[in-house]
This record gives structure tokens, sequence and C-alpha cells, in this order.
């Protein structure tokens, strides 16, 4: 199989960092081969022990956005991973605000397939949504939407941002797949590998 890039997309605290290290040791599990890129500063940190248990291999791209100043390091990044141990997957965590057409552009010549992966608040998302017009293009960009923190999350929040997400969705004709999940549980990395697996 040739590499396939998925991009971790969400707001900062959305869950991305512990939604990815599930999803990357479960590859692992399937004896697809990871290389993680992560370009955000969240409260979990990449932990490079955790990391090379699971055969997965991590490059922080410090110092800017991906999706602008620092395009260049994130393709000489690619292709580090790619000459080092050809990963079968390349996971990108993105920064909270990053948007993702530059990101797909610069990446595209370089991997054979891209897949979106976003993560949503649902505790915060009200807050969010309002403030960040990022959010709703991350939202739009997305192959799955992943509703995190259904553990602290009430029915009512719960309720509500499924509807605000999917009236999101509807204005753009998008039919994407939703999942309301607990990164924290665990829980998500299913759906995330029948997307990137699936041929
Ligand atoms: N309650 C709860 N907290 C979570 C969940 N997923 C992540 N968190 C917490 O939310 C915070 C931000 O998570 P992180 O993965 O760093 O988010 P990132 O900034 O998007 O990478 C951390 O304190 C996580 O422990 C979840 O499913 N439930
Ligand atoms: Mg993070």
């Amino acid at each position: 199989m040739g590499t396939k890039f998925v991009v971790v997309s969400g707001f900062l605290g959305s869950g991305k960092t512990t939604f990815l290290l599930n999803f990357g040791k479960e590859l692992a599990n399937k004896d697809v081969s990871v290389g993680i890129l992560v370009n955000d500063f969240g409260e979990v940190t990449v932990d490079g022990e955790t990391l090379e248990e699971y055969d997965m291999d991590a490059t922080e791209i410090a110092q800017g956005c991906v999706c602008c100043e620092v395009r260049q390091s994130l393709v000489l990044s690619i292709r580090d991973l790619r000459k080092a141990f050809d990963p079968d997957v390349i996971i990108l965590e993105t920064s909270g605000v990053a948007s993702l057409v530059p990101i797909f552009r610069t990446v595209d010549k370089y991997v054979d397939e891209i897949k979106t992966i976003t993560l949503v608040d649902l505790a915060r998302y009200d807050e969010i949504i309002d403030a960040f017009e990022v959010v709703g293009n991350q939202i739009r960009a997305a192959d799955l939407i992943l509703l995190n923190k259904k553990d602290i999350a009430s029915e009512e929040q719960i309720k509500h941002t499924k509807k605000k997400v999917k009236k999101i969705l509807d204005r753009n004709k998008m039919n994407t797949e939703i999942k309301e999940i607990s990164a924290r549980n665990g829980e998500g990395t299913e759906e995330s590998i029948n997307l990137v697996l699936e041929e």
C-alpha cells in the first residue's frame, strides 16, 4: 500500500493528541506502520517512549503553523519519514487553528491519499464555533467527525452540538459520518481505521 496521510484536526484542547495516540497504537497492532507529525502544543504531549513501543516515530514541527509559514518543513518532515521507514500511514496533528486546504495542497503530491478526521469538543462547542470560523472549515473538510468528550458532556450538550454540526453539513449538502466518542476511553479508533484502510 502507498502512503496514506491522515490529518487530525480540531480546535485546541478538543482531544487530538489523546485520540491520535490511541489511533496510532491500534494501527500498529494491525501491523500498519505509522509516522506521526505534530504541529500543536496541547496539554497531552506525544511521549517518545509510548511511540517507540509501538514502532511509531514522531516529529514535532515547531515554530509556526503548517498551514502557512512552515509548509516547507511539513514537506521535509514527510520526506524524512519516508526515507527513514516509509510508513504506511502518516498522521498529522494540526495546530488547533490550522486551515486545512493549504495543508492538502502542500501534501498532495507526496502522498497517495489524504483523509481528514475532525474532533469537536462537545463540552465547549458553542463558545468555540461562534468565535472561530476555522472550526466550520474543519467540519466541512472532514471525512469523519468525532464529537469528543461524551463522558463529560450532558445529553443536552450532545444533542445541541450534533444539531449544529449537522446544520453546517446540510448547508453544504454533505453527509459526513458523525460519531460521539470519548477519546480518553479509546473510542473512535475503529471508525478511523475503517476510513483509512478502506480501499
Ligand atoms: N473528559 C475527557 N477529557 C478528554 C477526552 N479527550 C481528551 N481529553 C482531555 O482534554 C484535554 C486536551 O486534550 P488533548 O489531547 O491535549 O487535545 P488537543 O489540544 O486537541 O491535542 C486533556 O486534558 C485531555 O486529557 C475525553 O474523551 N474525555
Ligand atoms: Mg495536541
